[in-house]
C-alpha cells in the first residue's frame, strides 16, 4: 500500500448528487446494482476521468444513463473503475452493477454475514466492498436503498433513513425500501437483513416528534437489551439538554451481531454493534458492562451530530469526529454517575494505553499526516487524546464560551465534510481568543513533560515556581515547540486549606489555570502565609507527564484535603509509587524487599471514610497496574521484577489494613436486590477490593471461594472467581470454580468470553501453555473477534509476565497467531500486533526476542494492515 498524505488532499472532479441502490440478497451471490448522479464540479479538467474506488470487487455491467456502455470507455480492475469521455456541463447517472459473496467475507468489512445476519460495516473503506465509488468522506449524497431478500429467512430488511414501503415479490421474495435525506457520505451506509427480536420504545424530541426507537437482538435476548434502550433514551434526553441536538429521523435502530471487528458504528439512523455493548442482565453482565453499554451507546448516538451531521472532509480528521465524540460521551458518563470517579477511570485508560502509543514506534499526533492503512488509525491517540484536546479548549475558553464555540460550529457547518481547522475557527470566532499555538496539539505527538520546581520564600510570603516543558520526539517529528498547556493547580496551606494568592507573575492565569506557553515560566505567588503544598493538573486538565518532587506528608495533605477529588486520588497514588518502583528494582537485583508501609496511610484514610464514595474509595485501593510502573519505570523492564514487586507491596498494605478490610468487605455488603446504578456498583467495587486485600493478608482460598458461592449479580462472581484464579490457580477451590462457570454459562458466548479472559490473564510463565489449551476449546472460535480478543487478546495486553516470559516463547506464539489471523481478518491481526508496541522498554533480553519474533512477522506476506504495523514497530 502506497502511502497517502494530508497535504496531497484535493476535491474530487465530480459532485455526486444522489444514490440509488438495489441489494438482491444471496448469501454467495448478492447482486448491487447501484445508480449514481453525477455532475462535473465547476472549474475542473472537461477530460478528466471518473474513478471509482473497488476493492475485491468484479464488474457485471454498466449504464451510461440506461444505456450500455462500450467498453472502451471504461476500465474495471478488482479495485478501481475508470470511466472516460462524460458529459462535460449536463449531470448524468451511472448503473454500475457488481456480484458479492457476504458469506465469504471473514474481514468483516463490507457486506458479511454474522449466525445468519447480513449486515455491513464501511468505516473507513468497507463500502468499496460493495460497490465501485468515490469511497471518500467528503462525498455526500442523499441515500435511497431497495432490499430484496427471501422472507422466510430475512423478514426484517433494514438500512439508513425513513421507511419507504416494502412489499411482496414472487417465490417468497419481499422487499423493503428506505430513504435516507440527509446526505451522507458512504462510510455511514448499513444495511442489515435477516430474522431477529426487537424491543421497542419512543422517544419525544423537545421540538415534540416522535422517534421511533428499535434495537434488534437474537431472538430470545429481548431482555437483556432493556438497560441499552434506557441509556439511549437518557443519551437523546442529554444530548438536547447539554448540548442543543435534537434527533432528524423518524426512526433509530440498534442491531447487535456477534462478529464485530469493533465496539460498535454510528451508520445513520442504523448503529451497528458488537452484541457485547448491547446485552446485558445482572446474572450475566458486570457493573463495568452495564458502564460500557451506557457509554457506547451515548457515544454511536452523538455521532449523529458529531461525524454524521457534520462529517470529515478526509480520514486525516478522523480526530474531528472521535475525539470529540469521546469529550462528549465522557461528559455524559460523568453527569450520569460521579464525576470525579469517572475522570479518574479516563486518566487511568489514558495513561495505560494512550501514552505508552505515545512513547513507542506508533505515536503519532491527533491529526496525523500521513497514512498507509487508516484502519490503523482508530487510535487511542485520535480517540482519547483527541478528547482531552477537546476538553482543554473547554478548560481554556470556559463553560460558556465552549458552548458558544459548539453551537457555532453546528451551524456553520452542519450538512458538510469539515476540517479540525474549521472547528477550532469556531471556538477563536466564539471567543476572540488565539488558538493558533494551542493548535499544536494536533500536529504535535508525544506526551509533554512538565517539570517543577518550588522555592517558597517564608518572609516574603511568596511561593516561585520554576516550571519548564518539553515534548519529547517521536517517529518523523525531531523538534517540537512548545505547547500551550493549560494547567490547573492548587496551593494548599499547612492547615489544609486553599490559598488565594495575593498577585500571579510570570504566566497568565485564569481561575486556577496557568496558562504555560513557553519552555520555561518562572511564576511567582505572592500572599500565601505558609509554606505550602502543592496539587498540580488537578482534574487532569492537560495531558501530560507532571514531574515535581513533593515531600511524602504534602501529598498526604493533598490525599486529605483537595477539594478535587482527582488530585486526592493522584496524591494517594504518587506516595505509592516510589514504593512500588522501589520494590520492583529491588526484585531486579534479587535483593529482599523492604517495605515501609508509612505510605498507605493515606490510601486507607480513604478507604474508611464513610463521608466518600464508596466508589472513589475503590479507586483509593486499586493501584497503579504493572503496565504503569513499567512506563514510570522508563525502560530495561523486568515484568517478573515489577510483578514481584507490586504483590510486595499489596501484601504489606493489605496487613496493615486487616481490620480495615474485614470491617468494609461486611459494611458494603449489597443492600437489597442487585441494581446496576453508579452508586450500587461502587459498593461492589469497594467490597470486591477489600475482598482481594483479605485473600491476600490470609493467603488461602476459601474466603474467595466463600464469595464465589454467595454472588448474587456477575460483578461479584467474576470478580471472585478472578481471585481465585490469578492467585490460587492450582487449588481445587479454581477448578471447581471455573468448572462450575463453565456449566452455568456455556450457552452464553459473552460469559464464556470472561471464562477465557480471567484464564488468560493468570499471572506467570504457566499461562502460554493455558492459552493454548484453551485455544482447543470447544467453546472457542477463531473466526469471532470477541473470543479471540477475550483469550489471545487478554494474554498479550493484560499478562505482562505472562507474554513476557523470559524465553520468548510468548512473543513467538503471538507472531503464528499473528499470521494466521491475517490471512482472515486483518485489521483484528493488526490491532493484537500493537501489543508489541512498547518492546523496546524490555530489558535486553526479552527485548531481542521481541524483536526477533517482529522479523519473523515482516518477512511474510501480509496483509497492507499487518504490513504498516510491522514496519513502524520495527523502526
Ligand atoms: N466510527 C466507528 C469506528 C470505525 C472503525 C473502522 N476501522 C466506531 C466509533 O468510533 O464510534
Ligand atoms: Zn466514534
Amino acid at each position: 500500500g502506497r502511502i497517502i498524505h494530508l497535504a496531497d488532499y484535493r476535491p474530487t472532479d465530480f459532485v455526486l448528487e444522489r444514490v440509488d441502490l438495489t441489494f438482491e440478497l444471496d448469501p454467495e451471490a448478492t447482486k448491487v446494482e447501484a445508480r449514481l448522479i453525477f455532475h462535473r464540479r465547476e472549474g475542473t479538467d472537461p477530460a478528466a476521468p471518473l474513478v471509482f474506488d473497488g476493492d475485491e470487487l468484479t464488474l457485471s455491467g454498466l449504464l451510461l444513463d440506461q444505456m450500455e456502455m462500450a467498453p472502451e470507455r471504461y476500465t474495471a480492475t478488482p479495485d478501481s473503475l475508470t470511466v472516460r469521455d462524460l458529459p462535460e456541463s449536463s449531470p448524468f447517472e451511472l448503473t454500475i452493477t457488481t456480484i458479492i459473496n457476504p458469506q465469504a467475507n471473514s474481514q468483516l468489512m463490507g457486506l458479511y454475514r454474522s449466525s445468519g445476519i447480513y449486515c455491513t460495516q464501511c468505516e473507513a473503506e468497507g463500502f468499496r466492498r460493495i460497490t465501485y465509488f468515490p469511497d471518500r468522506p467528503d462525498v455526500l449524497a442523499p441515500y435511497t436503498v431497495t432490499i430484496i431478500a427471501d422472507k422466510a429467512a430475512n423478514p426484517l430488511l433494514l438500512s439508513n433513513g425513513n421507511y419507504l414501503g416494502g412489499g411482496n415479490f414472487d417465490e417468497g421474495r419481499h422487499f423493503a425500501a428506505w430513504f435516507d435525506p440527509h446526505p451522507k457520505p458512504a462510510y455511514l451506509f448499513a444495511l442489515v437483513a435477516g430474522d431477529l427480536g426487537v424491543v421497542e420504545d419512543t422517544f419525544t424530541t423537545m421540538s415534540g416528534r416522535e422517534v421511533a426507537l428499535k434495537i434488534y437482538v437474537e431472538h430470545g435476548k429481548e431482555p437483556r437489551a432493556t438497560y441499552a434502550m434506557d441509556a439511549l433514551k437518557r443519551s437523546m434526553k442529554w444530548d438536547e439538554e447539554v448540548f442543543g441536538r435534537e434527533y432528524d429521523l423518524d426512526i433509530f435502530m440498534i442491531v447487535a451481531v456477534s462478529d464485530f471487528n469493533m465496539g460498535a458504528m454510528e451508520n445513520k439512523g442504523l448503529n451497528v454493534f458488537n452484541d457485547k455493548y448491547v446485552l446485558a442482565d445482572p446474572e450475566t453482565a458486570t457493573d463495568a458492562d452495564y458502564a460500557n453499554i451506557e457509554a457506547i451507546i451515548a457515544h454511536e448516538y452523538f455521532h449523529n451530530w458529531t461525524g454524521n451531521r457534520i462529517t470529515c472532509r478526509d480520514w486525516f480528521q478522523l480526530c474531528l469526529k472521535e475525539g470529540l465524540t469521546v469529550f462528549r460521551d465522557h461528559e455524559f458518563s460523568a453527569d450520569q454517575r460521579s464525576r470525579p470517579v469517572k475522570r479518574i477511570a479516563e486518566v487511568r485508560h489514558l495513561r495505560s494505553e494512550q501514552f505508552p502509543e505515545d512513547a513507542g514506534p506508533l505515536a503519532h499526533p491527533v491529526r496525523p499526516d500521513k497514512y498507509r492503512e487508516i484502519n490503523n488509525f482508530y487510535t487511542t491517540t485520535v480517540y482519547e487524546k483527541g478528547s482531552e484536546v477537546t476538553r482543554m479548549i473547554a478548560t481554556i475558553l470556559g463553560r460558556d464560551l465552549f458552548k458558544k464555540g459548539m453551537d457555532l460550529y453546528f451551524e456553520r457547518h452542519d450538512g458538510e465534510a469539515a476540517t479540525v481547522e474549521d472547528f477550532v475557527k469556531c471556538f477563536e470566532d466564539a471567543s476572540g481568543r488565539d488558538l493558533g499555538q494551542f493548535s499544536l496539539w494536533y500536529n504535535q505527538a508525544g506526551t509533554p513533560h512538565v517539570t517543577v520546581t518550588a522555592d517558597y520564600d517564608a518572609a516574603g510570603k511568596a511561593l516561585t515556581l520554576e516550571i519548564g516543558q518539553t515534548v519529547p520526539a517521536t517517529p518523523g517529528q525531531a523538534d517540537k515547540k512548545p505547547m500551550h498547556i493549560p494547567l490547573d493547580l492548587a496551593i494548599v496551606l499547612e492547615d489544609g486549606t486553599i490559598a488565594v494568592p495575593a498577585s500571579v507573575d510570570g504566566a497568565e492565569m485564569t481561575g486556577s489555570v496557568l496558562h504555560l506557553k513557553e519552555a520555561r515560566h518562572t511564576v511567582t505567588f505572592t500572599g500565601i502565609a505558609s509554606r505550602p503544598a502543592l496539587s498540580l493538573n488537578r482534574s487532569f486538565s492537560a495531558p501530560v507527564i507532571v514531574r515535581y518532587e513533593q515531600k511524602p506528608a504534602d501529598l498526604a495533605l493533598i490525599a486529605r484535603h483537595e477539594t478535587d477529588l482527582f488530585s486526592r486520588w493522584q496524591a494517594i497514588t504518587d506516595l505509592a509509587l516510589p514504593a512500588l518502583k522501589d520494590a520492583a528494582r529491588a526484585a531486579r537485583k534479587g535483593e529482599a524487599i523492604q517495605i515501609d508501609v508509612t505510605f498507605a496511610e493515606a490510601l486507607l484514610a480513604v478507604a474508611a471514610d464513610p463521608a466518600l464514595e464508596p466508589a472513589f474509595r475503590a479507586q483509593a485501593l486499586t493501584l497503579p497496574s504493572e503496565a504503569d510502573i513499567a512506563r514510570e519505570l522508563g525502560g530495561d523492564n523486568d515484568p517478573d521484577a515489577i510483578h514481584a514487586g507490586r504483590e510486595a507491596v499489596l501484601t504489606a498494605i493489605a496487613r496493615a489494613g486487616a481490620d480495615a478490610f474485614g470491617s468494609l468487605f461486611d459494611a458494603m455488603a449489597a443492600e437489597g436486590a442487585y441494581s446496576p446504578d453508579a452508586a450500587s456498583a461502587g459498593r461492589r467495587a469497594l467490597r470486591n477490593a477489600a475482598l482481594l486485600y483479605r485473600t491476600i493478608a490470609e493467603d488461602a482460598p476459601a474466603l474467595a471461594a466463600e464469595a464465589f458461592a454467595k454472588a448474587d449479580n456477575m460483578t461479584d462472581l467474576s470478580q471472585a472467581l478472578t481471585v481465585l484464579a490469578h492467585r490460587f490457580p492450582e487449588a481445587p477451590e479454581t477448578h471447581a470454580a471455573l468448572a462450575a462457570f463453565e456449566a452455568r454459562f456455556a450457552e452464553n458466548a459473552l460469559v464464556i468470553d470472561k471464562w477465557f479472559q480471567i484464564q488468560a490473564t493468570i499471572p506467570g510463565e504457566g499461562a502460554l501453555a493455558r492459552v493454548m489449551r484453551l485455544k482447543e476449546d470447544r467453546h472457542f472460535n477463531e473466526n469471532n473477534p470477541n473470543r479471540v480478543r477475550s483469550l489471545v487478546g487478554a494474554f498479550v495486553f493484560s499478562n505482562p509476565t505472562g507474554f513476557n516470559r523470559a524465553d520468548g516463547a510468548g512473543y513467538r506464539f503471538l507472531a503464528e497467531e499473528i499470521l494466521r489471523i491475517d490471512a482472515k481478518n486483518p485489521q483484528l491481526a493488526a490491532r493484537l500486533l500493537t501489543s508489541m508496541r512498547s518492546w523496546r522498554q524490555l530489558e535486553a533480553g526479552r527485548a531481542e526476542l521481541a524483536r526477533t519474533a517482529l522479523v519473523r512477522i515482516e518477512r511474510e506476506a501480509l496483509s497492507n494492515d499487518v504490513r504498516d504495523i510491522v514496519d513502524r514497530t520495527l523502526k
